[in-house]
């Protein structure tokens, strides 16, 4: 091959690499529809967010689990306009839609919330054990990103009904398994919106409930250092704490 080529057919393959991942499009919430990156081949990553959903540094993967873009991904930053907190409304009990558009991994799917204090326009939940975990979904019959892909690259959360009203940071994230075998290369695709509760009811998570980003996730946890070659899927667990459930 002509070395010019060769370099070129490189060069085409590092690209197609890099634009192999993916990131949030859209999102549902009382009836209103956010955008969150265009649906375009390779969207600014610098532009500021658009609506409620906080910046991402590029549609690739958080590597370190300790680092402070575990959060929300990097670059992410609270949403404010002229110092009002920038958020979406979203009913208690009611379902968070997410449209990913299209996905190219197999993995789990997990959802947290914080409280953010003072309002989410000042709060970057890199700090203290503040999240609880809302859902999961790793392997049942097939990783949570097969189910992702059955149901058209929509998923659901659904705000729990008991939570005080106010305002949340909600963290979605989507991990990839097929580098997990190797320590520190498990991947991570976190962001955060910013939603404001409304019609809830009195109930908050208890301590042992809360954990933190950075912090929840360790690099040898179970569910993160992790053979998809040699391990049993069905055995998988997914990291972070339980799921946090209204008392019935
Ligand atoms: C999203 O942002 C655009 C541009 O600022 C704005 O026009 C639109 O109303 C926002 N969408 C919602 C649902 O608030
Ligand atoms: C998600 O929830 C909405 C409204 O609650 C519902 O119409 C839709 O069918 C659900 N989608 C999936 C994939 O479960
Ligand atoms: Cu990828």
């Amino acid at each position: 091959m002509h070395p010019a080529i060769l370099t070129l057919s490189i060069i085409n393959l590092l690209v197609s690499e890099v634009a192999c991942h993916g990131w949030i499009k859209q999102l549902k919430l009382d009836g209103a529809t956010y955008v969150v990156f265009p649906e375009v081949k390779v969207p600014d990553w610098t532009a500021p967010a658009i609506n409620i959903t906080r910046q991402i540094g590029y549609d690739g993967p958080v590597l370190d689990v300790l680092s402070n873009d575990i959060t929300c991904n990097a670059r992410a930053v609270p949403l404010n306009d002229n110092g009002v907190s920038r958020t979406g409304t979203i009913t208690a009990g009611s379902n968070l839609q997410i449209y990913w558009g299209g996905w190219p991994h197999s993995g789990p799917i997990l959802t947290y919330m914080a409280r953010c204090d003072p309002d989410c326009g000042s709060f970057t939940g890199s700090t203290g054990n503040v999240w609880f975990k809302i859902d999961e979904y790793g392997y049942k019959n097939g990783w949570a990103t097969q189910q992702l892909d059955t149901q058209k690259y929509w998923w659901n959360v659904t705000v729990p009904q008991c939570i005080p009203d106010g305002e949340y940071l909600i963290r979605h994230e989507i991990m990839a398994m097929s580098e997990c075998k190797t320590l520190g290369k498990c991947q991570f695709y976190p962001s955060c919106t910013q939603v404001k509760v409304v019609g809830g009811g009195s109930v908050s998570p208890g301590s042992s409930d809360l954990v933190a980003f950075p912090g929840a996730y360790g690099k040898t946890d179970k569910g993160i250092l992790w053979d998809t070659n040699t391990q049993d899927a069905r055995d998988y667990v997914t990291p972070g704490p339980r799921v946090w459930e209204c008392p019935s």
